[in-house]
C-alpha cells in the first residue's frame, strides 16, 4: 500500500483521491468474493470526510461504508455538495444490498468520480444516466487501468465463468522446482515464503495435485498475520486421478479444523474444475502444484498471472523449465513484468499476454 500512499501524495485533483480510493480497495482483496474489491472516499473542499472499502459479500458496498464512516465524524448536512470517489461504477440495482446510486442521491452528493465501468452486466454503464438525472456531475475513467487491475479477478469470473488463475512456483535459477530429498523442503528464503502467505491471503482457492499432497502433507492454510476473523480460509483443492480415498485421510487437508474447505476432483478437465470453483464464488485461484500439472494448466492457456520465485541455486540437472525440459511446449509472454529482490531470492511476476 506504500506505493499508493506516495502516488496519493504526489498527485492532484481527481487522480489524487482516486489513488486514495485504490489504496482502500486493495485492503479488501481476498475478502470480498464473489464480489469485487472496491474502495471509496468522500471529499469536500480538499478534505477527506470519510473512507471505506467493501469488506465482505452481503455487507455494505464501499460507497455506503464511506458514507457511514463520514457520519461518525461529520453531520449529515456536511455531506451535501461533497464528491464521492469510487474505484468502480456505483451499482444501480438492489442485490444483497440496496443500490448505491440511491444512497448517493439521498445524501446530496454533487459529484461522483469513478474509475472502472462495472463488468457485471446488471450494472454496466447504467449509473451515469441515473446520477445525471438527479443533477449529480459524473466523471468516469479516472485511473481506469489501475482501477481495472484490482477488479481483474472479479471481472474475469463474471464475464467468463472462470476465475483469475495465478501460478506460483519456487525454482532454482535453472528452473528446477524441487530439491533432492536430502536437502530439505525449501528452496526459497523465509521472506519469499512470507510473500507466498500474503498471496494465499489474496485468493479464494489454492490448488495442488495429489502427488504434492502425498509428498508434503501441506496445510495450505493462512496462519499468523495472514489469518484474520474476516478472512475465510481459501478452498484447498486437490486434483487426483485416484480420488479422495487414495489420499492419506490423517493428513492435514482431511483432518484439520478446515477439512470442510478441502475439495478433491478426480479426472476432470481443468477448465471444468475452475468453472466449479467459480460457481462456488471463487474470483481467484492460486496454483501451487508441481511441474506436470502446472504444464497442463499452461498448455490449456488457463493461467493469467505468474509469480516466479528464484532461489540462488543452480542444480545442474538435465531438465530445464518446470523440471520438464525440452517437452515444455507451452509458451506465454508476460506483460506488466515486475522483478524484485527478496534477500538473495528474486521474484518475477507478470500477467499473461492474450
Ligand atoms: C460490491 N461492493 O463496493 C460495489 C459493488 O449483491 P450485492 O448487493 O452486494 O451487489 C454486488 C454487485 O454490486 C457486484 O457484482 C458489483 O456489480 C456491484 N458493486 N459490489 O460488492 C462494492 N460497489
Ligand atoms: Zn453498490
Amino acid at each position: 500500500f506504500q506505493a499508493f500512499r506516495s502516488l496519493f501524495e504526489q498527485s492532484s485533483g481527481d487522480e489524487k483521491w482516486m489513488w486514495r480510493a485504490l489504496e482502500l480497495a486493495w485492503q479488501g482483496v481476498g475478502l470480498t468474493s464473489p464480489n469485487p474489491a472496491v474502495g471509496a472516499v468522500i471529499v469536500k473542499e480538499g478534505v477527506e470526510l470519510g473512507a471505506g472499502f467493501h469488506r465482505k459479500a452481503g455487507l455494505p458496498h464501499a460507497e455506503r461504508e464511506a458514507i457511514a464512516d463520514a457520519l461518525t465524524r461529520h453531520s449529515l448536512a456536511s455531506l451535501k455538495g461533497a464528491t464521492i470517489y469510487v474505484t468502480l461504477e456505483p451499482c444501480s440495482t438492489r442485490g444483497k444490498t440496496p443500490a448505491c446510486t440511491d444512497g448517493i442521491i439521498e445524501h446530496g452528493f454533487s459529484k461522483v468520480v469513478y474509475g472502472a465501468v462495472d463488468p457485471n452486466p446488471d450494472h454496466a454503464g447504467v449509473a451515469d444516466s441515473i446520477l445525471k438525472q438527479a443533477g449529480i456531475a459524473v466523471v468516469s475513467g479516472v485511473l481506469k487501468e489501475a482501477c481495472e487491475r484490482v477488479l481483474r479477478p472479479f471481472a474475469k469470473r463474471i464475464t467468463t465463468g472462470v476465475p483469475w488463475v495465478i501460478a506460483k512456483t519456487a525454482m532454482s535459477l535453472d528452473g528446477r522446482i524441487t530439491r533432492p530429498p536430502s536437502e530439505g523442503q525449501w528452496l526459497t528464503n523465509p521472506d519469499s515464503r512470507a510473500i507466498v502467505h500474503q498471496l494465499r491471503a489474496s485468493v479464494d482457492a489454492i490448488l495442488v495435485g495429489g502427488k504434492t499432497v502425498r509428498r508434503d502433507n501441506p496445510r495450505l492454510t493462512l496462519r499468523g498475520e495472514a489469518a484474520s476473523v474476516e478472512k475465510p480460509q481459501p478452498w484447498r483443492v486437490v486434483l487426483s486421478h485416484s480420488g479422495r480415498q487414495s489420499l492419506p485421510q490423517d493428513y492435514h487437508l482431511f483432518s484439520d479444523d478446515f477439512r470442510d474447505r478441502t475439495l478433491v476432483f478426480e479426472d476432470e478437465p481443468l477448465e471444468a474444475v475452475l468453472r466449479k470453483l467459480a460457481e462456488k464464488g471463487c474470483n481467484s485461484v492460486l496454483l501451487e502444484c508441481g511441474g506436470r500439472l502446472m504444464r497442463q494448466f499452461a498448455e490449456a492457456e488457463l493461467i493469467d498471472e505468474y509469480f516466479l520465485f528464484y532461489a540462488p541455486i543452480i542444480t545442474g540437472g538435465e531438465d530445464f523449465g518446470f523440471g520438464l525440459g525440452q517437452h515444455f511446449h507451452a509458451s506465454a509472454e508476460l506483460l506488466e513484468v515486475q522483478s524484485q529482490s527478496i534477500g538473495q531470492d528474486t521474484l518475477i511476476r507478470g500477467v499473461v499476454k492474450r
